[in-house]
């Protein structure tokens, strides 16, 4: 670990803005085929002022909150000769109160699924030590020797976004436009912790690939440059010699990372967030004390290139690039994208901090990358991306990361693109962070009506299913698609979904 490097991090902990929700308002969850996960939450009054063993009953906070939650517990009138049972079962979306937990059968681990039982042994205000991500509670009783009161539920939501810093859009925007930018606005407020959380349900890690999307878009949204430059420096004290920084890293109780977990796509955005960063602060030391670190980064992928200047893949799956969910996805033609993407934003900063070795180097890399793209992972005949590098495989990803490489652009582009995405033979993208990047190439190859469409269409949706946040996955009609072989696992207030703000803000408003 590099010493300095965690110490910069350190002394750029962001200060936690906290503000207190409370409610009494109960709903009753019911199934729904409307609603995406198949249920829905419907206003039902207030919680009972006294309760016996048995009673249940979900609260609804009303917004998505982040922190610690207290209540009381009180007599009614008789002593509580015995500790008072509850279990608190916690829920982002009606689905998850829905659902039994015990009937999990995904793959990561369970203990993800927030549920608590609570024994109150003594009577007055019970606060709880964890911090909670959720919108409703369901209290169950389990057990009480008499009948009890329980009030004042109430949640202190932190957040290091300075939400004072937020604008809101101008007056005649599109109220669709205005609900979109809403919700993400709050997804983004909800993972800004003392890191960039990926969400703060699960994994609660700052991952590289998700940083990326957060620190532009909170740009220009709370603009807390304080929190980018502690999670660059906080990725960069991770570097190990000769390999991919990892893709994720946790900071307590101490910064630390898994050793296979290097992720080269990934490695190469943390590059570009630099340059974001930079060029959007002007803070010369952050950007110079880094981009030695971007320069080596860089250069693992530059020695990674065969003889057609293609980036070779490594064993490990997850240093062959991430991309996106989609099951059985090739990276390589996508890896090649970033790659040149990057270094279409990596030249500048190198220019700029008056690297001008660096720029050359990277140039000539550039061009080597751009010829052996388009010489070999180009079918002319099918104007797409299949080549042998991806077991000829078509996808929306690869072709994506084509264009926002450079490598094609124009009418050539803009029908390669819609051609793909209606194909029945290519593979589509899965998550909200692929979806950015495929809202990019539109607006890259100039495709303005259909970018907007598409985000309309894509984070609209699950405005109209009611999220208060953006969720880490989501495929329209089709809930099942899980990362994870259920979708209770997934986090529903996920940062890499938080785009849209960014989009808006920039081009639409
Ligand atoms: C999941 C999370 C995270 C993402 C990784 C690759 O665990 O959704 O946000 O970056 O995958």
């Amino acid at each position: 670990m590099n010493r300095l490097f965690l110490d910069r991090a350190e002394q750029n902990i962001p200060p936690l803005f906290s503000q207190t929700v409370t409610t009494e308002k109960t709903v009753e969850i019911v199934a729904d085929e409307k609603a995406f996960l198949g249920y829905s939450a419907h206003a039902l009054g207030s919680m009972p002022e006294v309760v016996k063993a048995g009673d249940r009953f979900v609260l609804d906070f009303g917004r998505h909150c982040v922190g610690k939650v207290s209540f009381e517990v009180r007599d009614n009138g008789r002593y509580l000769d015995a500790p008072v049972r509850l279990k608190l079962k916690f829920g982002e979306v009606p689905y998850e109160i829905a659902r039994d937990y015990a009937t999990y059968h995904g793959d990561l681990c369970s203990s993800w699924l927030t549920e608590d039982i609570i024994n109150v042994d003594r009577i007055g205000t019970v606060e709880l030590p964890r911090r909670y991500s959720f919108r409703y509670i369901e209290v169950t009783v389990l057990a009480t020797p008499r009948p009890t009161r329980l009030s004042d539920f109430s949640v202190v939501c932190e957040t290091s976004a300075d939400t004072a810093n937020w604008k809101s859009l101008p007056e005649g925007t599109d109220p669709e436009l205005v609900e979109i930018d809403r919700v993400a606005a709050a997804t983004l407020r909800d993972c800004m912790q003392s890191a960039y959380e990926d969400g703060p349900k699960r994994d609660r890690r700052l991952w590289s690939g998700d940083l990326y999307l957060q620190a532009l878009t909170d740009q220009v949204l709370f603009d807390n440059a304080m929190l980018a430059r502690r999670c660059l420096y906080l990725f960069a004290a991770c570097e190990e010699e000769k390999e991919y920084l990892p893709g994720c890293l946790y900071q307590y109780p101490e910064v630390t990372f898994d050793k296979d977990m290097n992720i080269s796509d990934y490695a190469m955005l943390y590059c570009v967030s630099l340059a974001d960063y930079y060029f959007h602060t002007e803070d010369q030391k952050t950007a110079m004390e880094l981009f030695p670190v971007v320069k080596r980064q860089m250069q693992i992928s530059i020695d990674l290139m065969d003889k057609n200047g293609i980036i070779g893949m490594l064993e490990n799956s997850w240093e062959g690039g991430f991309i996106d969910w989609a099951p059985n996805l090739k990276h390589n033609t996508a890896v090649q994208g970033v790659f040149l993407y990057a270094l279409e934003r990596l030249i500048p900063l190198a220019e700029a901090l008056g690297e001008s070795e660096t720029a050359k180097a990277w140039r000539e890399a550039q061009a080597k990358a751009m010829d052996g793209a388009k010489k070999y992972l180009y079918c002319e005949k099918c104007n797409a991306f299949i080549n042998a590098y991806d077991g000829k495989q078509y996808s929306v990803q690869a072709q994506v990361w084509m264009i926002l490489g450079g490598v094609i652009d124009g009418e050539k582009g803009k029908q390669m693109l819609k051609e793909a995405l209606v194909s029945p033979d290519s593979i589509k993208p899965v998550t909200p962070y692929m979806h950015h990047y495929l809202v990019a190439a539109m607006v890259k190859l100039g495709m303005m009506e259909e970018a907007l469409a598409h985000i309309k269409e894509y984070w609209g949706a699950m405005v109209k299913y009611g999220a208060d946040t953006f969720w880490e996955v989501f495929v329209d009609h089709n809930p099942d698609v899980s990362p994870y072989n259920d979708p209770v696992m997934h986090s529903f207030c996920h940062a890499w979904s938080c785009s849209p703000s960014y989009f808006i803000r920039k081009y639409f408003v």
